[in-house]
């Protein structure tokens, strides 16, 4: 077999990468791992920047999108009893989108069937090989037979647990990691939302978020310690916390049910450099992982794909390797203030286990400054609805 591009891995990011590259005439095949029901029984990110809107567009999947998502024109934070709003809209003339992450991947491989492009699910044992030569091939095994692609380029799509990153030489590869020491425990449920707005709540009990996908289906995360099992916690025990969590008058809105997903995250910030090695790049959470505080995961995996379908356009459309060359450095360097701003938000909300009374007095004021300081929230709002690509 041979195609222009091999992607590893069928997420969000190795199909909207494959839809873009689609448009622009190049070639792509898909190798992914699990079935395609396996993808999209995922539940994740809920919130998309406007950047991600546009590429929808772009790439000419956002039919649905477009009719039934939601505009948010701000979120809100508490503290103690309180509650307030930044509205982005005031702010910066900005807003974000919610659809979930798992319509998002349905739209792109309802795409992607429609143009009849190449995707092999279950494919197992993927390696990649001589990518720092002109001669790259991709291996894999598929029914149990060995089977070979030959392309041009490879674009490492395969998440966190993926076998892309790890092709990089360990001499070659840098990798700069926190590990949080809590846990989300997050439900989905088919309840109203309980405010308009997301709600990120900083409580002496630990954070909790309060998001939603739309009017009758609510997301709700609690931090958690990480030795906690997801069987340990029962519908009613989570809806407990939760409310001991918000604000009174939240609280006693909340309408709880049976939840239908139940899951429990680990807390980390990761990035692996370069995101290029010879013919081979990474893409999304292949190279990057955030903590969710920011809604930074998704949103910065198309940042990626954004930069790495212009780089491969120019050079298929152009001859031009400039992109190309460039794209590890570009990446990168929208990455780092992705991960600074969920970094930032996690340490404002979360309850640590060695905080002292003077962090949390720290942490009190920053939240305070938010509440109150103009110049306060239009960073968290810019940094929220996206930084510029
Ligand atoms: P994915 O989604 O992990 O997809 C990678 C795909 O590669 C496949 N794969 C392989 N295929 C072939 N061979 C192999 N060896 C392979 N190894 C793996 C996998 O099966 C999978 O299908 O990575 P991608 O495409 O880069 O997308 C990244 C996003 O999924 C991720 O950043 C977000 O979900 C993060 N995230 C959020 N991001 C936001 O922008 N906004 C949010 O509100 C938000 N909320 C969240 C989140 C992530 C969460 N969790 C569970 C980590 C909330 C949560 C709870
Ligand atoms: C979600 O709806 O799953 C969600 C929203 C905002 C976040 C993280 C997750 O920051």
């Amino acid at each position: 077999m041979r195609s222009q591009v091999v992607i590893v891995g069928g997420g969000p990011s190795g199909l909207l990468l494959g839809q873009l590259l689609h448009l622009a005439g190049i070639d792509t095949v898909i190798l992914e791992r699990k079935t395609r029901d396996y993808v999209l029984s995922r539940i994740r990110a809920g919130i998309l920047e406007t950047g991600l809107v546009d590429l929808m567009r772009n790439a000419g999947v956002s039919e649905r999108m477009d009719k039934e998502s939601f505009i948010h024109e701000g979120t809100c934070i508490s503290y103690e009893n309180e509650l307030f709003a930044i509205n982005f809209q005031k702010l910066i003339g900005q807003n974000v989108v919610v659809y979930g992450q798992t319509e998002v991947t349905r739209d792109l491989y309802d795409a992607r069937d429609a143009v009849g492009a190449k995707t092999i699910f279950e494919a197992e044992d993927v390696r990649i090989c001589d990518a720092d030569t002109d001669r790259p091939y991709v291996l894999f095994a598929k029914d149990g037979a060995e089977q070979r692609i030959d392309c041009d380029f490879i674009a490492g799509c395969d998440g966190f647990h993926g076998v892309s990153r790890k092709t990089i030489p360990d001499t070659v590869r840098r990798e700069y990691e926190k590990v949080f020491p809590f846990g989300w425990l997050g439900i989905l449920s088919e309840t109203p939302p309980v405010h308009e707005e997301l709600i990120y709540a900083n409580s002496p009990r630990g954070f909790a978020l309060c998001s939603m996908r739309n009017q009758n289906l609510s997301r709700y995360y609690v931090q958690c310690p990480l030795t906690d099992k997801v069987e340990d916690w029962s519908d009613e025990a989570f809806w407990d916390e939760l409310k001991r969590r918000l604000p009174e008058e939240v609280a006693d809105k909340l309408v709880t049910g049976p939840s239908i997903e139940k899951s429990i995250a680990p807390l980390r910030s990761f990035v692996s450099e370069p995101m290029r090695w010879g013919r081979l790049f990474l893409c999304g959470d292949a190279a990057h992982i955030v903590p969710p505080t920011g809604a930074k995961g998704l949103n910065t995996a198309a940042s990626d794909v954004r930069y790495l379908h212009e780089a491969l356009t120019q050079y298929y459309r152009d001859k031009d390797i400039a992109g190309i060359d460039q794209y590890s450095e570009t990446a990168l360097a929208r990455v780092w203030k992705a991960e600074r701003f969920s970094w930032a938000t996690t340490n404002l909300l979360h309850r640590f286990p060695d905080q002292t009374d003077f962090d949390l007095k720290m942490q009190r004021a920053e939240i305070e400054s938010l509440h109150h300081n103009e110049i306060a929230q239009k960073w968290f709002a810019q940094n929220y609805v996206g930084l510029p690509y």
